[in-house]
């Protein structure tokens, strides 16, 4: 029986190895991004406006300090909003949408960096599905979530966010949203995304059948 279990254990770990390998999201890690600017040359969507006319409130950057994973991350500009010669205050939407190829549940992760004085109304990060019944989401604030105050050069803190019960076909979207980012006076002061990975994840009543059968298996090889 220990050898049986065992070989369904193997067997689930396998499957669920295999699942977490094959990201849902182009691109999660902005290494096609060009740095710099707001494009991405993908299908992430890097919305942001200009608090004070020249600089951008968010844009994707090529740097040590603004990456966790490769070479370019997501650079949370937010001394460019109101304080610092700007009458606005910055916002920038980033999106990314997906189908979802199977029904079941997803896991978003992703890699954020704060420094000690960003200052900003909101900062998150959402999974939303437009799962049927009024749809689906899990949502970390980035503003008060605790990680050490850094930039990426120095430190990264893993997130993650689950969605249960998506049905296939339903569209998946993330969002990581800044606004009203201000200028605090005192440096450091930015932010930092990078390295988002989308994946299915057997879920528990999917999981007990792939046991089962694992174990039923077992049992005709054993025979
Ligand atoms: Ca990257
Ligand atoms: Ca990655």
């Amino acid at each position: 029986m220990k050898n049986i279990i065992v070989t369904a254990a193997l067997a689930v770990a396998s499957l669920t190895a295999s699942a977490a390998q094959a990201s849902l999201l182009t691109d999660g890690s902005f290494e096609i991004a060009t740095g710099g600017s707001t494009t991405s040359n993908s299908p992430w969507i890097l919305a942001a406006n200009k608090p004070n006319n020249v600089d951008v409130a968010t844009q994707f950057q090529t740097a040590p300090w603004s990456s966790s994973d490769g070479n370019t991350g997501v650079w949370y500009k937010s001394f460019t909003g109101l304080g610092n010669g700007s009458n606005l205050t910055g916002t920038s939407i980033l999106t990314q949408s997906v189908v979802a190829p199977q029904t079941g549940g997803y896991i978003l992760t992703f890699d954020a960096a704060r420094e000690a004085n960003f200052l900003a109304d909101e900062w998150y990060v959402a999974i939303v599905s437009n799962t049927s019944g009024g749809g689906l989401q899990d949502t970390v604030d980035l503003l008060t979530a605790p990680m050490p105050p850094g930039n990426f050069g120095s430190v990264a803190t893993q997130f993650s966010l689950a969605l249960s019960g998506v049905d296939a076909g339903d569209t998946l979207s993330v969002f990581a949203v800044m606004t009203g980012g201000r200028n605090s006076n005192v440096n450091p002061q930015s932010a930092f995304l990078d390295n988002f990975d989308l994946n299915f994840v057997p879920e528990p009543a999917s999981m007990a059948l792939v046991l089962l059968s694992a174990v039923g298996i077992a049992l005709i090889r054993r025979r």
